[in-house]
């Protein structure tokens, strides 16, 4: 099995609040079922949770009460994304059913922990694809908090063991730099927790969930003996089914 986080940079637009990439994410999903493997998505926020997120600081848990109408749109905004996800899913030819993270798993103090894993797990075994998501959870210690994608990357790998795991986000993979502002920046195919540390930690100051780096870190703690871990760029057509078919293509791999 292969899990793919399909990054809000690439399913929305995040120039515009709540906008769906239609196109793209159709595009992505034919992909997905071309190649005909078996897969498990989980996808990020993009302009449907960071924007609210970021102006009512709820990735700080509640402090207050103000908070507490944004957490519940923040959180109504990201099930609306995951449902456009799996209408695009099964349009596909892929069954697939929304999950929200709240309602498998529950924060301790940031943490992310099982709570009843039933409902995901009788999902995947009776063949309808459990498409997870980053959203607002209730964390037992803080009121509430975001769980990104990347975090339910991690359980995901965790409870699915797959044999790769696949970052789809806008860009061609890990650079020296930040491509989008420094045009000496260079792609690195390759890299491990020491050549991570020469990397610039620049982050995207729009997500409440971390940038460029923490994405990396994550895929770090993620990759195994025998499990790759890819970051390949979802707007280039053609791309991530090649990565799919396991042919070479421009992307930057984790190793351990
Ligand atoms: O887009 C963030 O998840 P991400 C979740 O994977 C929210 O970082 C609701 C902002």
């Amino acid at each position: 099995m292969i899990l793919i986080k399909l990054g809000g940079s690439v399913i929305t637009d995040k120039s515009q609040f709540k906008k769906f990439d239609n196109e793209r994410a159709k595009r992505l999903c034919r992909e997905i079922a071309e190649s005909g493997k078996p897969v498990i998505i989980v996808h990020g926020a993009g302009s449907f949770g960071h924007v609210l997120a970021k102006k009512y600081s709820i990735q700080n848990g509640l402090v207050n009460r103000d908070q507490i109408p944004a957490a519940a749109q923040v959180h109504h905004d990201a099930m609306e994304l995951g449902l456009l996800m799996t209408q695009t899913l099964i349009n596909s030819g892929i069954p697939a059913a929304s999950v929200a993270p709240g309602s498998c798993f529950v924060m301790e103090d940031g943490r992310i922990v099982p709570d009843n894993l039933e409902a995901i797990k009788s999902l995947y075994d009776m063949g309808i694809m459990p498409v997870t998501f980053g959203d607002v959870v209730m964390d037992r210690v803080n009121g509430f908090g975001i769980v990104s994608g990347d975090q339910m990357m991690e359980i995901m790998a965790d409870i699915y063991k797959p044999e790769r795991v696949i970052f789809v986000s806008d860009i061609d993979g890990l650079y020296t730099a930040n491509p989008k502002t420094n045009p000496d920046a260079e792609l690195i195919p390759e890299f491990d927790t020491e050549t991570l540390k020469d990397v610039s930690s620049e982050s995207n100051v729009d997500d409440v969930t971390g940038g460029v780096r923490g994405k990396m870190e994550a895929m770090l703690r993620i990759c195994d003996e025998g499990r790759d871990c890819v970051l390949v760029n979802g707007t280039v057509p053609g791309r991530l089914l090649s990565l799919l078919r396991g042919e070479d293509v421009v992307c930057t791999v984790a190793r351990m």
